[in-house]
């Protein structure tokens, strides 16, 4: 061996080592692991998940129409904010607890808030800068400088473009989208929204468009995505030859199924608000919902912002719901976000920190029913370290198991949080949870604010409110799994309010 076949070798085998430890199903065999179950997430969806909360903002011609959808006859001389300032935006998102912000670079009226070169309705004819403005890069860079991640929002459907509804537009899409995901870094999501053909200016046209089931090619456009770039989550559709990351929840209200599976069909089938138990592909939902009723900014909604309860009520049923949350923030006509909603959001963060501060479990003493291999590896105890990575398993052939919680003092706590692995999959199908009372256990279903399908999935994070209680044992009993469950978390916390 030369010395460059040596070094190779090297790095092969320790590349080989780490691969091994690292990847579940090839170490497996090692130690134990529990056998992967159904179909599994992707590395792009689980560090989507893992975001919690990002944020939307709308922006565009709407801005200044005081529209919702633009026709796209619109003048791009409209677009001319006082004093936009996108690091504003990323402040209050950032305060709001929002990891990452998706910007509307073009809705359905087709104006571009980037100088696309492939159409004149854009910011570079607006009085903004002179037309030497760019938002998307303004916005990129902000996100930047508070830490943040960045992406796109790119409206599929046209109604300015003359082509619209011929394959023309299609390369015309294609070019705008090779240049948002060229020329702005890194893209953490790109959002392909559904509302689609219908009436519009398309070039002075003035008419109705429909298109076909197949028109936007989403097996092609999809593949080109990923091609600028590797690390991007879509968000859209399901078919033949092409898989979305994330789902819509089937509504715009803020909130998610009770029973929710991450799991879908390939073909494009599968509950959106529910999920499929049954599924054969891996596609999360992501709850998006606008902190005020329109997605576009209107001065007569300033007194209709979501208040700090409404947007914790929306937060227990996206993120406590096995769910991302995308919450919109629109921007005023002067280029910044109202301060009521800067307020809000920022009320919400500093509740969901003030509520899951101290996890109750972490005094508590373990015991559960099964422990996998009587091995430590996979002990209760592994639910209260706060590392993703680890986590109580049973054995295989157990699919009822529980962990009993010991107080040393009475406890008081209103809010159960629980994690499933999902790595290996989502597993659980039902659960209870009872608190001893008198020497006697309680069933808490009967307590619970919500009174839907109950305590079904877990996934990702599951969060169930009641009125306080105060006991000294609590009992978790998973009751139906798909295969022997996983659970990475369990936490009690008590929340200011009810
Ligand atoms: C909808 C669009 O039609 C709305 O204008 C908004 O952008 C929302 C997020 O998606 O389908």
């Amino acid at each position: 061996m030369n010395k460059k076949s040596i070094k190779r070798y090297f790095v092969y085998t320790a590349t080989t080592a780490l691969l091994l430890s690292a990847n579940p199903i090839l170490s497996y065999a090692q130690d134990n692991e529990p056998m992967p179950c159904g179909p599994l997430p992707n590395d792009i969806q689980l560090k989507m998940q893992d975001m919690d909360m990002y944020a939307f903002i709308h922006y565009s011609i709407n801005t200044y129409t005081d529209q919702e959808w633009g026709f796209g006859n619109e003048s791009a001389r409209l677009f001319n904010p006082s004093n936009l300032d996108c690091r504003q935006w990323a402040r209050v998102c950032k305060q709001a607890g929002m990891k990452g912000i998706i910007l509307t670079a073009k809705h359905h009226c087709g104006f571009c808030l980037w100088p696309s070169a492939y159409t004149e309705f854009s910011v570079k004819n607006s009085p903004w800068k002179d037309g030497k403005g760019d938002v998307v890069r303004e916005l990129s860079e902000a996100c930047k400088k508070e830490g943040l991640k960045f992406a796109v929002y790119l409206s599929p459907w046209d109604r300015n473009f003359a082509e619209y509804g011929r394959p023309e537009y299609i390369t015309y899409f294609r070019n705008q989208l090779t240049e948002l995901l060229t020329n702005y870094g890194d893209i953490f999501e790109i959002w392909f929204d559904g509302a689609n053909g219908g009436d519009g200016w398309y070039g002075g046209a003035n008419e109705k468009r429909s298109i076909g089931g197949n028109y936007y090619d989403w097996a092609g456009t999809y593949s080109l995505v990923r091609k600028l770039q590797p690390n991007i989550a879509v968000w859209g559709n399901r078919g033949k030859g092409y898989q979305a990351d994330l789902r819509w929840v089937g509504t715009e209200a803020g909130f998610v199924g009770e029973t929710n599976w991450c799991t879908m069909f390939k073909d494009g089938g599968g509950d959106l608000h529910y999920g499929a138990e049954t599924g054969d592909c891996w596609c999360p939902g992501e709850v998006d919902v606008s902190i005020r009723p329109g997605w576009f900014y209107h001065t007569y909604e300033d007194d209709k912002v979501k208040d700090l309860s409404k947007l914790m009520d929306i937060y227990y049923k996206s993120v406590g719901r096995n769910a991302t949350l995308l919450l919109n923030f629109p921007v005023m006509p002067n280029g910044r976000i109202h301060p009521t909603d800067s307020l809000n959001g920022k009320a919400m963060a500093d509740m969901v920190k003030r509520v899951f501060k101290d996890n109750l479990i972490r005094k508590a003493k373990i015991t559960a029913s099964n422990v996998r291999g009587k091995n430590k590896h996979y002990r209760a105890e592994n639910v209260k370290d706060d590392k993703a990575t680890t986590y109580w398993a049973t054995d295989d052939e157990v699919k009822s198991a529980s962990l009993t919680f010991e107080f040393a003092k009475p406890a008081s706590f209103n809010r159960f949080l629980a994690e499933e692995y999902i790595p290996l999959g989502q597993r659980v199908k039902k659960f209870q949870l009872e608190y001893e009372q008198n020497g006697e256990w309680v069933a808490l279903k009967d307590k619970l604010v919500e009174k839907g399908d109950g305590l079904t999935t877990i996934g990702h994070r599951r969060i169930i409110c009641f009125p306080t209680i105060t006991t000294t044992r609590l009992r978790f009993t998973i009751t139906d799994s798909k295969a022997c469950p996983l659970i990475s978390k369990v936490g009690v916390y008590c929340s200011p309010e009810d």
